[in-house]
């Protein structure tokens, strides 16, 4: 099953569910939620979305899609994948210590990377810093956690990263990371028990700069070092999410040195069992 945020035809936003190549707004009200994020932490959340009234469908590529997120935070983790590990050891000498250790510690590296409002979805724009010069996507499976912190689907995110400013110094990482439209959700949330296993969820980087693709690369959830599980009991511990929370991933594809983002460039994401996140870049 997978759940959506549109703006309908109307130009009212709803909660919906895709199925195929349309989608129906649900009437969330008929089952006392005020917004997703409660669908999201029903106890059976399938068997909540059956009982919600739905409304006529509609085309999806009809509608604007919106970012999955209500009132949730969202999180990162970081240095998950060996890839990363080497990217930000090149990045910056006096730090590659930071990220060696990280990499093999238990606990891993977490941060909070955006409230909803810095969040855009399919089809919206993700912004470069304008004071920052080597900028890069970061592709990443993104836990869908309840108030419990029980992984209840994945999403796609887009951890847009300023690589010249965490390089500067790793104190910046908040400001390399953390700005208006820093990051990308969506299209939608797909059911965990919807999900192929770790191993089958290959994720797909594509870059498009004029029509030309400037940069292309896979890899599988199954290349990371650490287990969902394992973050999301470190994102919950001593630490409370009413609303539940998204959490990227981290990234296993770091394009070269050499590359860096540019305005008008079209980024594509896309993982198995959820489908393709596909934003455009602006700066300023
Ligand atoms: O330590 C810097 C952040 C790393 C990150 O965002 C990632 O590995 O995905
Ligand atoms: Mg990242």
């Amino acid at each position: 099953m997978k759940l959506a945020k549109f703006k309908q035809p109307n130009g009212l936003v709803a909660a919906g569910i895709v199925e195929g190549d349309s989608i129906q707004a649900l009437d969330l009200s008929a089952g006392k939620f005020e917004a997703l994020s409660d669908l999201l932490d029903a106890k059976d959340i399938p068997a909540a979305v059956d009982y919600l009234p739905k409304r006529d469908p509609h085309a999806l590529d009809s509608v604007q899609l919106l970012p999955p997120i209500d009132r949730q935070e969202v999180w990162a983790a970081g240095v998950t994948y060996k890839r990363s590990q080497t990217a930000r050891m090149e990045e910056s000498e006096a730090a590659a210590s930071c990220y060696d250790r990280v990499y093999v510690a238990d606990r891993p590296e977490l941060f909070l990377k955006a409230t909803p409002h810095r969040v855009r979805g399919d089809g919206q724009e993700l912004r470069i810093r304008t004071d920052a010069t080597w900028n890069v996507p970061e592709p990443e499976v993104t836990l869908v956690l309840n108030s419990r912190m029980q992984i209840v689907g994945y999403t796609i995110g887009n951890d847009m990263s300023s690589r010249d400013i965490e390089g500067e110094n790793p104190l910046y990482l908040p400001q390399a990371k953390v700005y208006d439209q820093c990051a990308g959700l969506g299209p939608w949330i797909t059911l965990s028990s919807d999900m192929p296993p770790r191993e089958q969820m290959t994720i797909d980087l594509k870059i498009e700069r004029g029509g030309d693709v400037v940069f292309e690369q896979s890899t599988d959830a199954a290349q990371m070092a650490r287990g969902f599980e394992d973050l999301a009991g470190w994102l919950g511990r001593d630490n409370s999410f009413p609303n539940g929370a998204f959490l990227m991933t981290g990234t296993g594809i770091v394009p070269g040195s050499d590359f860096t983002l540019a305005a008008g460039d079209v980024v594509r994401i896309s993982i198995a069992g959820i489908g393709t996140l596909t934003n455009s870049i602006v700066q300023g």
